[in-house]
């Protein structure tokens, strides 16, 4: 449980730094929201990926029928 805290913490302080150095102009931020391109780029290629695989997932297979 403590690990988790731990954990969360650290990726709390790293966002909050990045959100930080963004802000004062340390990252390339093109619609200053305070989040940094290529951290925008790399989210929607992983939001991208993760949609790929629900769709895998969840699309009716061909010669598979829906129970009743
Ligand atoms: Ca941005």
């Amino acid at each position: 449980m403590q690990t988790i805290v731990i954990i969360l913490s650290i990726l709390l302080f790293t966002a909050v730094g990045i959100i930080v150095a963004t802000y004062l102009g340390k990252f390339k931020d093109s619609d200053a929201d305070g989040i940094p391109d290529e951290i925008e780029e790399f989210v929607d290629e992983k939001t991208g990926e993760v949609k790929e695989i629900v769709k895998k997932f969840t699309r009716n297979k061909p010669g598979r029928k829906k129970k009743k």
